[in-house]
């Protein structure tokens, strides 16, 4: 068992059931053009996390840890794509119009993408994911089981939509979730403020929260 300084408490890390994953890292959330920025927000507030984010995901491949990326998207024929959600708020583009960078939030189109510098490598589970949270109409939870999996550190976009959807989730599910500070970010610094915040409350209610430094000298 590994020791991370974290907060509320430290994280009792266990090398032989924690998996990274990282929410999201798609070119749709982090480059003009993409479902982002079609809502109205400045995108270069979430692409600044990508060199940390990068750093993370080396050093768990570096240390022979398990890592596995989600994508937000859907199918062609929107099939999978609740009118609830198409509809919801006054986009320039909707999910599934043509963009710049291909049909928006899209499974196959270019926007749709990781990012190339973060892109899996061979071996690296992707769970393609039509919520805002990576268990719901996926494999994640049965995957997980299969992998005996425990223990998820987070990394990726947004940190109080997607990010903090699926560490809920995982939370109920009876996963020990731990949030790197750096390697977060949403399109509105005050909410990954308040999100780190709410996560560690009350004696960790959701989870845990760390730096960077901390995970990257705890897990090397
Ligand atoms: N809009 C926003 O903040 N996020 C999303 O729509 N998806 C994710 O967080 N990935």
């Amino acid at each position: 068992m590994l020791e991370i300084k974290a907060l509320p408490f430290p994280f009792p890390l266990d090398p032989r059931s924690v998996a990274l994953i990282v929410i999201d890292m798609q070119r749709d959330f982090t480059e003009p053009g993409g479902f982002g920025e079609t809502l109205g927000n400045d995108v270069s507030r979430v692409s600044v996390i990508i060199p940390a984010v990068k750093r993370l995901l080396e050093a768990f491949r570096n240390a022979g840890l398990p890592v596995i990326h989600t994508q937000e998207c859907h199918k062609p024929d929107l099939s999978d794509l609740p009118d609830a959600k198409r509809n919801r708020g006054n986009p320039t583009l909707r999910i599934g119009d043509h963009g710049p960078m291909g049909r928006i939030l899209i499974a196959g189109e270019p926007g749709t993408a990781i990012l190339p510098e973060l892109a899996p490598i061979e071996g690296e589970l992707v769970i393609e994911k039509p919520g805002k949270g990576a268990f719901y109409a996926t494999r994640l939870g049965d995957i997980l089981q299969e992998r005996g999996i425990r223990q998820l550190v987070f990394a990726g976009v947004t940190t109080e939509v997607c990010v903090q959807t699926t560490m809920r989730e995982a939370n109920d599910r009876g996963y020990d979730c731990l949030l790197v500070e750096e390697a977060t970010a949403s399109y509105f610094p005050e909410f990954k403020q308040a999100a780190l915040e709410m996560i560690r409350a009350q004696g960790g209610i959701v989870g845990w929260t760390a730096h960077l430094t901390d995970v990257l000298e705890g897990i090397n």
